[in-house]
């Protein structure tokens, strides 16, 4: 039965499945798909199954609040209903996972909706890495007419920005491609740097691929408005607790295959922009200010900080 869960895992250790959205989604689906097939036979057995789906998901990354947020808001509804039946505690599972489903794709037509407003005819957007939630808004931008351009960079290590520049390439929006240290170089002819975001924490700082900090340290230099891209929940509430998020470092060969012996590489994957330098985080609640994300999302999400 958790052979799935195994294979959804292994699949976003090895980035096969990307991106924090996409990264919830599928945890969600596997933990579906493995309620569905159960064959525990009472209450007790399949509260430890999703238990230990929990366990093997949650370590697949380890900077991805939203999944977090998605499995304990499931596993928190199994765990309060007084159903005791296995057959529809699995139905529960399935309910909730596609209401998650519903509202996490409505977050993301809002947030689109909220951020087109900030592109003009004749922009020119920066991006950074790959996010569903930025290529959706400004395919968003497009198809409503507006006339834009993009930048994005081709984020080292392992190079999602080609996934950006092919998406927005296949959208017709014309697009150019260059190196993470030559955001300096372009950064006054940018209108906006718009990026996602993998974790956001109660100080309102943002956890996103690493390069993002550098180029808000650029925007605020240039004076170039930097917005974050967001669900509410990819609040980390364990950063409400003292815990600092976790940057998950990986593998040194995505940096440099055949590396010289003894040489030290470093390859964090994501990196801390301080709220100072974030313009506004636009959420599925509107534009808010990073210093005020711990109470809209305590007013949205209560359950996050049960
Ligand atoms: C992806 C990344 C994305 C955020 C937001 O990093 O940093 O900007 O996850 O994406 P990785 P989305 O490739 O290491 O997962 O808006 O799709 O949730």
């Amino acid at each position: 039965m958790q052979d799935h869960i195994q294979v959804t895992a292994e699949r976003i250790r090895r980035l096969q499945i990307q991106g924090a959205r996409n990264v919830a989604i599928a945890a969600i689906e596997a933990l579906e798909n493995l309620a569905s097939q159960t064959e525990a036979r009472t209450k007790k057995e399949f509260v430890n199954e999703l238990s230990r789906a929990k366990e093997t998901l949650f370590l697949s990354r380890e900077t991805e609040p939203l999944m977090r947020n998605a499995i304990r808001l499931i596993l928190n509804h199994v765990g309060k209903t007084k159903e005791s039946k296995v057959k529809n505690l699995a139905k529960t599972v399935s309910t909730v996972s596609q209401q998650f489903l519903v509202e996490l794709e409505k977050s993301k037509e809002k947030i689109a909706e909220i951020g087109v407003k900030r592109i003009r005819n004749g922009s020119v957007i920066l991006t950074h890495c790959h996010s569903s939630t930025v290529t959706f808004l400004l395919k968003m931008a497009k198809q409503k007419g507006i006339d834009f351009q993009v930048i994005c960079t081709e984020t080292r290590p392992v190079f999602q920005g080609r996934v950006t520049a092919r998406e927005m390439l296949g959208a017709g929006i014309k697009t150019t491609f260059i190196v993470d240290s030559a955001a300096r170089f372009f950064i006054n002819k940018v209108d906006l740097a718009i990026v996602g975001a993998d974790a956001i924490t109660s100080e309102g700082n943002v956890i996103n691929k690493v390069g993002t900090s550098t180029i808000a340290l650029v925007a605020h230099e240039a004076r170039t408005p930097f917005y974050v891209v967001s669900e509410l929940l990819k609040f980390d509430p364990t950063t409400m607790h003292g815990d600092y998020e976790k940057i998950e470092e990986r593998s040194p060969s995505e940096v440099w295959k055949d590396a010289p012996t003894g040489l030290v590489i470093r390859n964090p994957a994501f990196d801390v922009t301080r709220r100072d330098f974030i313009h506004g985080i636009i959420c599925e609640e509107g534009i808010i200010s990073p210093h005020s994300i711990a109470e809209v999302v305590q007013r949205k999400y209560p359950c996050v900080f049960e």
